[in-house]
């Protein structure tokens, strides 16, 4: 189909009396159509990205975009009295539960959009995150049916079967590919499950419940499932072009593996080639050494993927063997490199009846790669101090980034358009130029102001449709919208809005410009201390919305079903973005990074990569405080005790007192007192308030205070706003993703 027939098939197509669901898979099968009519060559080289995780959210609107009809659709639907906003309904796909699956989506549309060779693989999960209702103040999981309108932008592919077999059975692996548009079209191929119901239950959830050996078995199982596939298909394909050698495989596929999860790929490859082409193991090994590449995104020890040795015997008895030969290999190098046993035991890919994959990944992968400046340091010191020791080359930073094209073009076309009027629509097509906005702040502040307001409306009143609640306009908006984890503190922001709502109400606080604190944050159905959390804030925003002394100056919204779609309405119309975690914890971070691109500013540690943010921006436009690294660490030799902190504070106190003093009912369920206890005494393996949120409490408070008074002056916080969009260019995935093509993927 071309554009003119795109263009014809819309104003014909007949629109009375179908639901928009119906509207929604016609269009989309049209300019599925367009799309593909333009097919990009195959290369020769390509890049693999194997993740667990595609968080990509709505697919129309952006691909619309991407395909250049988005604005001609709107017309001709406006013309049959259609808004294009209504199919807002259709529904997210949620196949990821945060920063490491929506970078991978990313990664995919930057890739695409630069014309390189990237294609994705994971899995087709019949249900995607749990959709979040919020009853009583609490968390509901709800089942994600993201196909119920229909999925009109996969094709499932009948002749890409796979049998994929595990001890016990043998599951068929289907591909359904869903096209990547951009300056070339690439794909992302997601696996679904299916045979005996045994075998359908691999692709039917994201992230099962793990806590029992069942839960174990089928995550494994799941993770093996599409790693092996993808790795399949990959060796057929290069059989079928270059015959039954190897020695080539690595100048035509490169995978990356993004975090553990897909880590099993290794040991498929070099199964596939010893077993069923009798390569040697130490050949198929130095093939494997050449393809493979390994990104971290955690140093949370409890994220660190092991898995028991017995249960992978049990299931895949083949990758064991070869993973203890991988061991054995592995030990025997060690030696030849001189290092001391405990060293060779730190970095074992076996030990204590487990497998770790992190140290599988570091023994085979050509590369290993933190997400940020600061998480590199921290893996090459700490996390992977031995292997960087003795593998110093295998070492590089690649900080994250986040796609201009859905993070700001898209999700705030006012803001674009008045980056267009100041310097050009360039920008559009390569990012970099955007850095040419820092000349002309000073012309647009006024126009950029109103921007926002207008940014602002559109989400309050996105709020009201979604939540019911109506929020008064000219309120400045601060945002934490995350995962919900205790290392990114959403508790400690909760103890500050207590605060500052205290000293409004005895009169401390004076001359304080209204402003409202929007979270959105899912807790994992098992993480009972992040759930409580979520109740906690919902009690503060039930008392402080429903004070008539005070709720024409401060609110707080807790978002239901936080999601991709949300968040593009949310990163556009903040003013002030919270990235709080304790320093050393965040990776990264992204969602920083699409708040600084619509102009928020960064109200956060020294963590992740907003110390690249201000590093950029100017710390002088952002608002840093909090302990850093070093000082953290030091608490931690020297011993912290948070009860010191408190111990005078009559702030803090009354802050912390609330979860235990009958200020709000967490329902009887003792969640509250469970989280004090955590603060003061401690709780299972952690140390009294593990996370540092007492303190950095003072200090969290006094930011969040400084920028409000700042912003008295709206032109000079709109100057400061705008610093951080000019700025924003090195936070492209396209740059990102530029730093890998040319560093460890030469494609
Ligand atoms: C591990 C073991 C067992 C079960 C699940 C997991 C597991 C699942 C998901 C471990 C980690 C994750 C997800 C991690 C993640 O999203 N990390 C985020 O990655 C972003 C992209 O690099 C960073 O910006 C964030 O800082 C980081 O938290």
């Amino acid at each position: 189909m071309d554009r003119t027939e795109f263009t014809n098939k819309l104003k014909e197509l007949a629109t009375e009396g179908k639901t928009t669901a119906e509207l929604y898979n016609e269009i989309s099968a049209y300019a599925m159509s367009y799309g593909l009519a333009k097919a990009t060559k195959p290369a020769t080289r390509n890049a693999y990205y194997l993740s667990m995780e595609f968080l990509i959210g709505r697919s129309f609107y952006n691909n619309l975009m991407e395909l250049g009809l988005l604005d001609e659709t709107k017309e001709i639907l406006a013309t049959k009295g259609i808004d294009i906003n209504v199919f807002e309904e259709i529904e997210d796909a949620a196949l990821g539960n945060g920063g490491l699956g929506r970078l991978a989506a990313c990664f995919l549309d930057s890739a695409a959009g630069l014309g390189l060779p990237l294609q994705g693989y994971g899995i087709r999960y019949k249900y995607g995150l749990f959709k979040q209702a919020i009853k009583n103040g609490f968390q509901v999981e709800l089942p994600d049916d993201w196909q119920r309108f229909g999925d009109p932008w996969s094709k499932r592919c009948e002749n890409g079967k796979r049998t994929i077999k595990f001890a016990d059975m043998n599951v068929t692996a289907v591909p359904y590919e869903m096209p990547v548009f951009g300056k070339r079209t690439n794909s992302l191929r997601l696996w679904q499950a299916e045979g005996s119901e045994e075998a359908q239950k691999i692709s039917e959830y994201l992230y099962p419940a793990d806590d029992t050996e069942e839960g174990k078995i089928l995550r494994l199982r799941q993770e093996y499932f599409f790693s092996a596939a993808a790795v399949g298909e990959l060796v057929e394909k290069h059989v079928k072009k270059y015959g039954k050698r190897f020695d080539n495989f690595a100048d035509y596929n490169v995978i990356q593996l993004n975090d553990t999860h897909p880590v099993l790929a290794i040991a498929e490859l070099i199964r596939i080639l010893t077993a069923d082409y009798k390569v040697s193991f130490p050949t198929a090994l130095e093939v494997a050494k050449k393809t493979f590449a390994y990104t971290n995104h955690t140093v949370l020890p409890e994220a660190l993927e092991c898995w028991s040795a017995d249960l992978v015997k049990k299931i895949l008895p083949d990758i064991y063997a070869l993973l203890i030969k991988l061991h054995l290999k592995q030990q025997e190098e060690l030696a030849n490199l001189k290092c001391t046993k405990e060293e060779a035991v730190e970095m074992s890919i076996y030990s204590s009846d487990k497998f770790s994959m992190a140290n599988l990944a570091v023994f085979v992968g050509k590369s290993v790669n933190g997400v940020a400046k600061l998480h590199t340091e921290i893996l090459k010191n700490s996390l992977f101090k031995t292997a960087y020791k003795y593998y110093p080359h295998k070492f590089q930073n690649k900080t994250n980034g986040v796609t201009q094209r859905r993070w700001l073009m898209l999700c705030n076309r006012e803001l674009s358009e008045l980056i267009d009027d100041a310097i050009g629509s360039g920008w559009r097509n390569d990012i970099s130029l955007l850095n040419g906005l820092n000349g002309h702040i000073a012309d647009i502040a006024d126009e950029f102001i109103k921007v926002k307001e207008q940014k602002k409306e559109q989400l309050f009143n996105y709020i009201k449709w979604q939540e019911g609640v109506e929020i008064p306009n000219s309120f400045i908006v601060y945002s934490q919208v995350k995962r919900l984890h205790e290392y990114k503190r959403q508790l400690m922001t909760a103890f500050a809005i207590l605060e500052i709502y205290k000293g409004l109400k005895d009169g401390s606080i004076k001359d304080f410009q209204p402003s409202l604190f929007v979270f959105g944050a899912k807790s994992a159905p098992s993480y009972k201390r992040a759930k409580a959390v979520i109740k906690f804030i919902n009690e503060i925003a039930g008392k402080v919305n429903s004070d008539n002394d005070t709720n024409g100056l401060l609110r707080v919204v807790f978002v239901q079903n936080y999601n991709v779609s949300y968040a593009e309405k949310i990163v556009a119309g903040t003013d002030v973005s919270l990235q709080v975690s304790t320093a050393g914890l965040e990776a990264s971070g992204t969602g920083n990074m699409k708040f600084m691109m619509n102009g928020a500013v960064t109200c956060g540690t020294m963590d992740g990569a907003n110390i690249e943010i201000v590093e950029r921006a100017g710390k002088e436009n952002n608002y840093i405080f909090g302990a850093e690294v070093d000082e953290i660490e030091r608490l931690k030799k020297d011993g912290y005790e948070p009860f010191k902190v408190l111990k005078g504070n009559a702030l803090h106190n009354y802050a912390v007192s609330t979860l235990i003093d009958g200020t709000f009912s967490d329902g009887d369920t003792g969640c509250f007192k469970e989280l004090y206890d955590a603060l003061t005494v401690g709780a299972s393996w952690h140390k009294p308030d593990n996370y540092f949120v007492l303190y950095d409490l003072e200090s969290c408070v006094n930011a969040i205070l400084k920028i409000n008074g700042d912003y008295k002056d709206k032109k000079a916080f709109a100057i400061k706003q705008l610093k951080n969009v000019a700025n924003s260019a090195y936070f492209s995935s396209d740059r990102t993703i530029k730093e890998y093509a040319n560093d460890i993927w030469k494609i």
